[in-house]
Parts: C-alpha cells; sequence; structure tokens
C-alpha cells in the first residue's frame, strides 16, 4: 500500500487561494481555483501541484479517467469512504495503488504522482488492494465436530469483522458473503462455539463494548444470522475474556466460559439450551489474566469432551487444558514457546479433513515463516488427535487490516 508522504492542510491550500486573489486585486479577474472549490462527499483532482486550473471531481467509482488519464497532481477526498487510485484502468489492485482515507472535512490535501487511470471509492482501506475478505479453504470434515460450521455442509466456515463493522461469511471455498451490513464494531467480543437456542444450528455470541451486554445471534443455518436475543444483562465488560467453548457442563448442551478482570477467576456459564445462561460456576481460582488467549478448540485429545487451548503471556507456552465433567483437568504443554506471535486463534473443529480437530492461527508482524512473513498470515496447525499439534500449513497471507475473526 502506497501512501502519498506529501500532505498539505487545506487551510493552507485556501490561503495560497487567497492569496493569488489578493495578487490579482479584487474584481481583476474570475476567482481563481483552489482546493477549497472540492464540494463535500466528491473526491477531486487537478492537473496543477497547487490546486489551481480545471477540477476532476466524483462520487462515483470511475474505471476510466478519459481527458484526465495519468493527470493527476493534487488531490483531495472529501467522501466518507478510501479512496484507492489505481495506475492501471479498471481498478486493478495488484500493482500501483495509493489509498487517501476518507477526509469529509476537506482539511488535507496532496500531491498525487501522475499516473492514475482508475478511482474506486471503499469503506476499507483493505480493499483498495484485496477483496474485503480474506482466502479461507478447507476440506469436508468426515463427521459434524458440534461448532464450526455455521451452514452444516461439514466444512469449518470463518466469520470475519472488517474495519467498516461488516461481518463476513467465509465458507470455505475461497468466498466471502456479507451476513452483517454494519454496526459490528460495537461488539468489544464476539464469539461463538455450538448451539445456544437449541435449534441445532451454530449460534454467535456478542458483547456490546457501550453497555457490557451480552447478545445472542441465532444462526440461521446458512452463515447468517437472526435477531438478537439478550442473554447478559450488563456487566460483562467486568470480564477480560468470555470465550464460548462447547459442552463443559456434560449436559450436551454449548457453555460460555469467562475471565474477571479483577481477580483472574475463570467462570463457567452454562447454557440451558434455550438461548439463556445458568448460574455460574468458579472452574478457576486464579491467575488466567495472565493468559493472552483463551480458545475454545474442541475435542483436540480425543476424549470426546471439548478442551481448552491458552497462550501464557509471559512465557509464549500454549496448554492444552483437557475438559472434565463441569472442570477444567490438569494442563498439558503443547507448544514450548513462540506463541506470542500470533495475534489470534481459531478453533473451528477439523479444517484438513482427518477427522480431527485443528487449531487455526493468525499471525502479528513479527511472524517469520518459510513462505509466509509478517501481519496476516493465516496458519494451520492440524490437530494429532491425542491433545498434540503437528507441523504447521501456511495456506493464506491476507489475513490482515481486518477487525476480528470468529
Ligand atoms: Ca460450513
Ligand atoms: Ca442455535
Ligand atoms: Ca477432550
Ligand atoms: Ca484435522
Amino acid at each position: 500500500m502506497r501512501i502519498s508522504p506529501l500532505r498539505r492542510l487545506a487551510t493552507l491550500a485556501t490561503t495560497l487561494g487567497l492569496t493569488s486573489l489578493g495578487l490579482l486585486g479584487a474584481g481583476a479577474a474570475p476567482a481563481q481555483a483552489a482546493i477549497s472549490d472540492c464540494p463535500a462527499g466528491y473526491f477531486c483532482a487537478w492537473k496543477t501541484m497547487d490546486g489551481t486550473g480545471t477540477m476532476f471531481k466524483t462520487n462515483t467509482n470511475k474505471a476510466t479517467l478519459g481527458s484526465w488519464d495519468n493527470t493527476f497532481q493534487s488531490v483531495v477526498n472529501r467522501t466518507s469512504e478510501f479512496a484507492c487510485l489505481h495506475d492501471e484502468p479498471n481498478y486493478e489492485r495488484t500493482v500501483g495503488v495509493s489509498v487517501w482515507d476518507p477526509d469529509p472535512a476537506g482539511t488535507e490535501w496532496g500531491h498525487s504522482d501522475p499516473t492514475v487511470s482508475s478511482v474506486s471509492l471503499v469503506p476499507t482501506a483493505r480493499e483498495c488492494n484485496f477483496p474485503a475478505y480474506p482466502e479461507w479453504y478447507t476440506s469436508a470434515a468426515p463427521q459434524a465436530s458440534g461448532f464450526g460450521d455455521l451452514n452444516a455442509d461439514l466444512q469449518a466456515d470463518v466469520l470475519v469483522r472488517d474495519k467498516a463493522g461488516r461481518l463476513w461469511f467465509l465458507r470455505g471455498d475461497g468466498s466471502g458473503q456479507l451476513v452483517g451490513k454494519s454496526g459490528w464494531n460495537a461488539m468489544n467480543a464476539l464469539v461463538r462455539h455450538g448451539d445456544f437456542s437449541g435449534d441445532g444450528r451454530e449460534d454467535v455470541i456478542a458483547r456490546e463494548a457501550s453497555t457490557g451486554k451480552l447478545w445472542l445471534y441465532p444462526g440461521a443455518g446458512n452463515g447468517s444470522l437472526g435477531t438478537r436475543k439478550l442473554i447478559g444483562n450488563g456487566g460483562w465488560n467486568a470480564m477480560s475474556r468470555v470465550v464460548s467453548y462447547g459442552d463443559l457442563s456434560g449436559d450436551g448442551r454449548s457453555d460460555v466460559l469467562a475471565v474477571e478482570k479483577a481477580t483472574g477467576k475463570l467462570w463457567l456459564y452454562p447454557g440451558t439450551g434455550t438461548g439463556t445462561l445458568a448460574a455460574r460456576k468458579l472452574i478457576g481460582n486464579s491467575g488466567w489474566n495472565g493468559m493472552s488467549a483463551l480458545v475454545g478448540a474442541g475435542d483436540m485429545n480425543g476424549d470426546g469432551r471439548a478442551d481448552l487451548i491458552a497462550r501464557q503471556a509471559s512465557t509464549g507456552q500454549l496448554w492444552l487444558y483437557p475438559g472434565k465433567a463441569g472442570a477444567l483437568g490438569s494442563r498439558v504443554l503443547i507448544g514450548n514457546s513462540g506463541w506470542n506471535v500470533m495475534d489470534s486463534f481459531l478453533g473451528l473443529g477439523d479444517v484438513t479433513g482427518d477427522g480431527r480437530a485443528d487449531l487455526v492461527a493468525i499471525t502479528k508482524s513479527s511472524y517469520r515463516g518459510e513462505s509466509c512473513r509478517g501481519v496476516g498470515c493465516l496458519l494451520v496447525y492440524p490437530g494429532r488427535g491425542n491433545g498434540t499439534l503437528g507441523s504447521r500449513a501456511e495456506t493464506a497471507g491476507d489475513w490482515f487490516a481486518l477487525n476480528g475473526f470468529l
């Protein structure tokens, strides 16, 4: 992504324009064009370095630029979307794209290389260079694992939240479907793991940042979500982590785990199967704030019970806490060190198609892999069925500039 370093304050531009007028003298000539002529809601460009002369303006995508092709020298983006300036026509994304942030007030303008041949306006900066959602491919599992599959086609699927607050359903064939049009950035926890409403379809649970309320979004069975229902009246912001786990209590219904910020205690909130949560039970006395990731990972050790994977922040180690009836068993080290390079984890059941639950991770900028480096590498660690993980596979490299995965 190329961002022009040459930015100027529009107030300066305005000043320059007025200065020019002043030099001309009152009434001596028509008012000279200026950056400030760009109307609100438009992207504007000029063939001059100071925003004078004829102005180009658009509030829609332009696949070609006609007489303006390769002429932009000064630009301002007064739209509420990101302006992508493509060096090639038809919004070519693979070469030469510069990104201009939304600037409805028109307080910033800058210089562009005179190489622009098409202009697109998009809700997220990522979309100037990539599709709105990342690449996700999976193999069908031999049997249902009870979670990780919103549309019940045996292929583990992912929900991705983008920086514009939209929610995308990735079914596992590389495609993405918009299932949440807006507003999802109001949530500061998003989890899914199993069926809470009791209709056999996987659901999503979200915590509203402004209220601390916990909402259940019932899965419709096709990747989209139905009308939400309140399942936690408030107070959930007292939790540092909320995990949708699968069944820990042993009644076949999916449960929620949460870590209490103030105490580091781990609580079990048993799902009732009717879209509510029963009275909580303490299952971890202290220390859980020392974990920087908690993943309801499904049955990793092959005993038929869902397990929990936790990353210890201080050591970068990965631990498996085997699920027992209503409690967690003694932890087992499954990753020696180095796991702090992961930005997030996904427990989706079996994604490799061998019937064993796997672990998926998305990397931070410090990751150095074999075929992928830096932020946004998608890694699959195949579960061996005995609680341990096989060697990672780097399966995609475009899981960045987004805002959450579940
Ligand atoms: Ca699926
Ligand atoms: Ca459900
Ligand atoms: Ca287990
Ligand atoms: Ca597997």
